[in-house]
Parts: structure tokens; sequence; C-alpha cells
């Protein structure tokens, strides 16, 4: 599976005319790699794989990188580099743009030999068609969300503080295998609800309240993303068709995706349908993301959506209307492109629920 990655790299770097890269980001190396560490680096030729790390993950690295050639280093990594790129007759290497510091660039600029080349998102390019493991990883973290928000539906009252119901949550999907969290959770409740990233405070819930919930959870190293929103006790008739203009969104959006459109023109549909009911100015947010070893990647799923989709990416579906002073609501799938449209990979309910 490594080498097959490495191989899709390699070519990509012939095409572009450098003869090694430098991958430094956890994403992309450990993508390449199966590294599940951090801070460490590797540098791949046409005809090496070479790991470079030190001694807190040199054991782990031998463990987990196979295909690869492990070297610990000590000191400072420029001046490994340096002489690494000398020996191995690197002309031009490319290095992750995105990544590293302005710091990291000078003191690699002034001791390398060889040009440096942004490698404007080779890697991210191959990581955004998920295969087979990648999809069973991210399924995985997904029904682990799934069982936290069915755990939850039993869990939160009224007169709780959001911040108790972001707790339980976390500890819920660590439970049930989750590694870590894909990003912090969104829990807000009420006019904060108009938050669309607003997290938990706290803030006591309380009758006649939206809750927007909007968390995922990571799985061998793959995110998983949903929201919902309910009610505590009794939504009123506005807060019912707020929730139904969002939900019938995100359906008819659901009903789009497929490969061969661009995320643009599904983000299109959710957008001009809610225009349409007139809060238009209340969809702020792009209407997805492309989901995978980190919670934001490619494809974007947004009015500059140009990526084509295909078989095999990973993206939210989660329009959403937010109101100031009033409050919010989000609904957000994740899901997969198939041959000829989509799955949709969270399983949790999106009629409206109501906590009474
Ligand atoms: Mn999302």
């Amino acid at each position: 599976m490594f080498k097959n990655r490495i191989y899709k790299l390699r070519k990509l770097m012939s095409e572009k005319g450098i003869d090694g890269v430098l991958l430094q980001g956890d994403p992309n190396r450990n993508y390449l790699s199966g590294f599940t560490g951090d801070e460490s680096f590797s540098v791949i030729t046409n005809e090496r794989a070479i790991f470079i790390t030190d001694s807190r993950f040199t054991e782990q690295a031998r463990q987990q990188a196979k295909d690869y050639e492990i070297v610990q280093y000590s000191g400072k990594f420029e001046d490994f580099l340096g002489d690494l790129t000398k020996n191995l007759n690197i002309s031009k290497i490319g290095f992750e743009e995105n990544i590293i510091t302005y710091d990291n660039y000078i003191k690699y600029k002034n001791k390398l030999n060889c040009e440096l080349v942004p490698m404007d998102g080779m890697v991210e390019k191959i990581r955004i068609v998920k295969d087979e493991e990648e999809i069973n990883c991210i399924k995985k973290a997904a029904a682990i969300a799934d069982k936290a928000f069915e755990h939850m539906l039993g869990y939160i009252k009224a007169g709780m503080t959001e911040r108790q119901v972001g707790l339980e949550l976390e500890f819920y999907m660590k439970k049930l295998g989750a590694r870590d969290l894909s990003f912090p959770t969104i829990v807000a409740s009420g006019v904060r609800s108009c938050l669309p990233h607003g997290q938990a405070t706290d803030k006591v819930l309380k009758e006649g309240e939206f809750l927007t919930l909007d968390f995922g959870c990571i799985y061998n190293d793959y995110c998983s993303d949903m929201t919902r929103t309910i009610v505590i006790g009794e939504p009123s008739d506005k807060m019912k068709e707020i929730y139904n203009v969002v939900l019938e969104a995100e359906m008819k959006a659901l009903k789009g995706f497929k490969p061969g459109v661009t995320g643009k023109s599904v983000d299109k549909i959710a957008r001009d349908y809610i225009a349409e009911k007139g809060y238009g100015k209340y969809f702020g947010h792009g209407l997805g993301h492309g989901v995978g070893r980190e919670i934001h990647e490619n494809p974007r799923v947004s009015p500059m959506g140009d990526t084509i989709l295909e078989k095999g990416m990973v993206v939210t579906d989660e329009p959403g209307i937010y109101i100031p002073d009033f409050g919010g609501v989000r609904i957000e799938d994740l899901i997969l492109i198939t041959e000829c449209g989509c799955e949709v990979i969270s399983k949790s309910p999106k009629e409206l629920i109501c906590i009474k």
C-alpha cells in the first residue's frame, strides 16, 4: 500500500521535474509511510525512501515505516538535511510550503545546496481519493460519533451546561475507541447557536432553545465530522420552519453529489434553496469540505470548489442558517462519493428531535 502511494508520488515528482521531496507535516509523511507519530521527516527520491527521526521515535518508525530506511539524527536538522541532500545528489527538492515556517525555509535555504521547490499540494492530490482501508477507518470514526450522539440524546437535559454536554460527548467517543477528537467540539445553545463554530461555555440549556452539536473523532488517523441540531423542550413555529429549510437543503444537496460534478455545483443546490426560502443572507459558509487525515481537506464544496468530484472522495454536506439574536441550525452528514451518486456515512436521524 505505501509502496503504491510512493510510486504515485514519484510519478508526480518526475512530472514536476524534481528529484527529491522533504515531507515534514504529519498528514503527508504519515500517509506515505504508516508512521503514526509526529515531529519526524522523510526524504523521498526516485531510488530511496528515508525516514528521519530522533530517539523518541526511532523504534516506532522501525516498526511502522517498513518501506523506509530509518535514520536517527541529533543536532540541527538543517545541518543533517544539508549533508543528506548532498550525499543523495538532489538538485531540486520539493517542500511543503503550507507546512514549513518562514524560519525553516531560511534555514534550509542557507544550508542546502539544492533548489527548494514548493510542492503545490502534490501529496494532497493523491490523498484526495480514499482507498478501501481509509474509507473503513472514516466509517468507523463516523460510527463512533453516531453511537455517541445516540447516547447524548438520553443524557441531555434542560439545566445542564454546554460544557457538561461537550465533556460527556468527548468522553463517550474516547470510551468507544476514538484516539482523539477531530476538532474542538462545538456545543452552542439558544442564541449562541447562531455562532457556526461556538465552543462549549458555562451557559445553561433552557427549554425552547436550539442546541447544535458539531463533533467528530479520530480513528486510526482518520477523522469523522457530523452536526445535529436538536431542541430542548418545545420548538416555536419559526424554529421548526428554519429547521425544515436546512433539512430540505441538506437532502437536496445529497441528491446532487456524484462523480463528474464540481463541489460548487452541489453547493449551489443548497444555497439556491435556502435563498429561495428567504434565508440566503444567513448561510455564510461553504456547503462542505473533504475529510480524511485532516478535518478540512480537499475537495472544497463551496462557491469556490472547482474540483470535479470523483468516486472515493469523502466530503461533508452541511448547510446552515444562523440568525443573530435568535439562533441557528446546521445539519451535517459525512458522505462518500460512489460510482453513480453518494453513500451517506453518518447514520444519525435527521428529523427534528425534541428533548423532553
Ligand atoms: Mn464539517
